[in-house]
C-alpha cells in the first residue's frame, strides 16, 4: 500500500476496533497527524458495544488531546474507510457500509490483500507498522513528539512492557525518543479494581498440562475474554512464579480469536518457541526466552490441543550426553558457497560499543579489529573472531549482495545512528572440506550444543539433526532447506 496516495481521499475515516486500546489509538492517532502533514483532515471513531472506560487510555486521549469518537450508528456512509489493528468486516470491528476502505493491520490476514490493505503479522504492534510506513514517506518524527509518544505506548502496551518485542523493527520503534514522565503516568494508571479482579479470577481457574517422561509442566490460565493484553502479561508474570510451574500459558478470547501470553521457567522451554508453536500456521507469535505473546485464529480446543502437542512431542538432546547413533546416518559435504562478511573495525573505531540488530534478536559487540560478523546464505548474522575467520574462509574478489526481507543494520550504542550492515560486506568461501553426518528428525527435536547451554537449537519434523564428522558430540539443527541448500549427499 502507498500511504500517500490515501491523502488523494477527499474525506478520510479512521476506525479502531471494538473497545479499542492504546495501539489501535496511537496508530489512528499517527496517522491522522500524518495526513494533516499532506493537508488532508480526518476522523478518528470506534463502533461496537461499549465506549473506552480503561483509565489510562482516557488520560492518553486527554494528554494528547486525540480527538476520537464513538460511533455505533454512524448517521451517513463513509467515502473512505481507513481500518487500523483490524481489519475490514473481521469479528472485532463493526462493520459499516462504505464506499471503499484501506486496512492497516499486524494481525492474520483475514481477507484478500490487494493494494488497499497493509498487513504484517510479523509485527508486534500496529504502531510499529503505521511508524514504518510513516518513516518511509518521509514523516519527520523528530519534530511530532506526540506522534512518537503516542506509537511508542501503542507498541509498548502491545508487547507488555517491551519484554515481548517480536521483529526488529519493534526494536528499532522501542529505541525511539518519548515523553518519560508521560509513559510513566500512563503506566500506573493501568489497573482498574475491576482488572485486578480479572486477574485473581484468572489465576483462580487455572489447568495443568503434565509430560511425566520430560518430567514438564505447563500452566493453563484463561482470563475474561477480550482482556486487556497488559492484563494478560502481569497475569501470567506471576504465575510463572509457582512453584510446580515450568512454563505458563495466559490466554483470553478475542471474539474467534485466542490472545496468548506465555512465561518460562526453564531452559528446556523457551518462551518464543512455545508461543511460535502454538501459533504456526493460524497466527503469529514470538519474543524472548522467557516472555513471549502471540495471537491465534482458532478456538480453544484447537489451542490447548497445541500446548499438549508441544509438550508431548518432542525429543531432547544434550550434545555429548545424549546417545544418538550418528555413524548410521548418511554422510553430507558442505557446498562451497560465497557468504559475506564485515570487519567491525570498517564501521566503528576500536572498542566502541554497537548492536547488530537481526531477525533473531540483537547482538551486542564491542567493534574492533579482531572482531568479524559474518552474514549466511539467508542472512543469518553472527560474530567471529578473526583468528577463527582466518582459519576457515578465503577472501573472493567478487562484490558481495543480499536481498531478504529484512536487512540487518548496526546500531551505534553512543550515539543512536544506524548503518546497513550488508554495505560494508565483503564476500568469503569457506575454505577446505567439512563432512557431516545428517538425517532428517521425524519429531520436533530440541538440541542443547557444545556451545550455548542457555538456548536449544529447536527442530520441526523434517529438519536435520547434524553432527560434524570429526567430532559427533558436536552436534546441531538445520533448516531442512537451508540444509539442502548448504550440503550435498556423498554417494
Ligand atoms: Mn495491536
Amino acid at each position: 500500500m502507498n500511504l500517500l496516495s490515501l491523502v488523494q481521499n477527499k474525506s478520510i475515516l479512521i476506525q479502531c476496533h471494538d473497545i479499542p486500546d492504546a495501539d489501535a489509538i496511537g496508530s489512528a492517532y499517527a496517522l491522522q497527524r500524518f495526513f494533516m502533514f499532506h493537508g488532508r483532515e480526518s476522523k478518528i471513531f470506534y463502533g461496537g458495544k461499549a465506549k473506552i472506560s480503561k483509565p489510562s487510555l482516557l488520560m492518553l486521549i486527554n494528554e494528547l488531546e486525540i480527538d476520537i469518537e464513538y460511533e455505533p450508528d454512524l448517521p451517513y456512509e463513509p467515502e473512505f474507510l481507513l481500518t487500523v489493528d483490524c481489519q475490514y468486516g473481521a469479528g472485532n470491528v463493526q462493520k459499516f457500509e462504505c464506499r471503499k476502505f484501506a486496512v492497516i493491520d499486524h494481525h492474520r490476514a483475514e481477507i484478500r490483500e490487494d493494494e488497499n490493505t497493509e498487513i504484517r503479522p510479523a509485527l508486534s504492534s500496529c504502531s510499529t507498522l503505521v511508524w514504518d510506513m510513516m518513516r518511509k514517506e518521509g514523516y519527520d518524527f523528530d519534530k511530532d513528539e506526540k506522534a512518537r509518544n503516542v506509537l511508542y505506548y501503542g507498541l509498548f502496551t502491545d508487547t507488555n512492557g517491551l519484554s515481548e518485542l517480536r521483529h526488529p523493527l519493534d526494536r528499532d520503534l522501542a529505541d525511539i525518543d518519548f515523553d518519560k514522565s508521560l509513559i510513566k503516568k500512563l503506566k500506573n494508571a493501568a489497573l482498574t479494581i475491576k482488572e485486578l479482579r480479572i486477574v485473581s479470577a484468572a489465576l483462580d481457574g487455572s489447568r495443568r498440562i503434565e509430560n511425566k517422561k520430560i518430567n514438564k509442566r505447563v500452566g493453563l490460565f484463561r482470563a475474561e475474554d477480550f482482556c486487556d493484553p497488559n492484563i494478560l502479561g502481569f497475569t501470567s508474570d506471576i504465575a510463572k512464579q509457582v512453584d510446580v510451574l515450568d512454563a505458563c500459558v495466559v490466554y483470553c478470547l478475542v471474539g474467534d480469536s485466542i490472545k496468548i501470553s506465555v512465561r518460562s521457567s526453564v531452559r528446556e522451554i523457551m518462551a518464543s518457541e512455545f508461543a511460535n508453536f502454538i501459533c504456526a500456521g493460524v497466527g503469529s507469535g514470538g519474543g524472548n526466552i522467557e516472555m513471549a505473546g502471540g495471537f491465534l485464529k482458532a478456538d480453544e480446543d484447537y489451542f490447548i490441543q497445541r500446548v499438549r502437542d508441544y509438550l508431548e512431542n518432542y525429543d531432547l538432546i544434550y550434545a555429548g550426553k545424549t546417545k544418538v547413533d550418528f555413524t548410521s546416518m548418511k554422510r553430507w559435504r558442505k557446498k562451497s558457497i560465497p557468504v559475506g562478511f564485515v570487519k567491525t573495525e570498517d564501521m566503528f573505531k576500536e572498542d566502541w560499543p554497537i548492536t547488530v540488530r537481526t531477525l533473531e534478536g540483537d547482538i551486542d559487540l564491542r567493534a574492533g579489529k579482531d572482531i568479524y560478523v559474518m552474514i549466511g546464505i539467508v542472512g543469518e548474522v553472527y560474530p567471529i573472531k578473526r583468528e577463527k575467520f582466518e582459519k576457515n574462509y578465503d577472501l573472493l574478489d567478487t562484490p558481495y549482495n543480499l536481498k531478504t526481507e529484512y536487512i540487518p543494520e548496526v546500531i551505534d550504542k553512543i550515539s543512536g545512528n544506524k548503518l546497513v550492515l550488508v554495505d560494508f560486506a565483503h564476500s568469503c568461501l569457506p575454505k577446505g572440506e567439512k563432512i557431516v553426518r545428517a538425517s532428517a528428525v521425524e519429531r520436533p527435536t530440541k538440541v542443547f550444543s557444545y556451545w550455548d547451554s542457555e538456548k536449544y537449537f529447536s527442530a520441526v519434523t523434517g529438519d536435520f539433526l547434524t553432527a560434524n564428522e570429526t567430532d559427533l558430540s558436536d552436534c546441531y539443527i538445520v533448516n531442512r532447506q537451508i540444509f539442502f541448500d548448504t550440503y550435498e549427499e556423498i554417494t
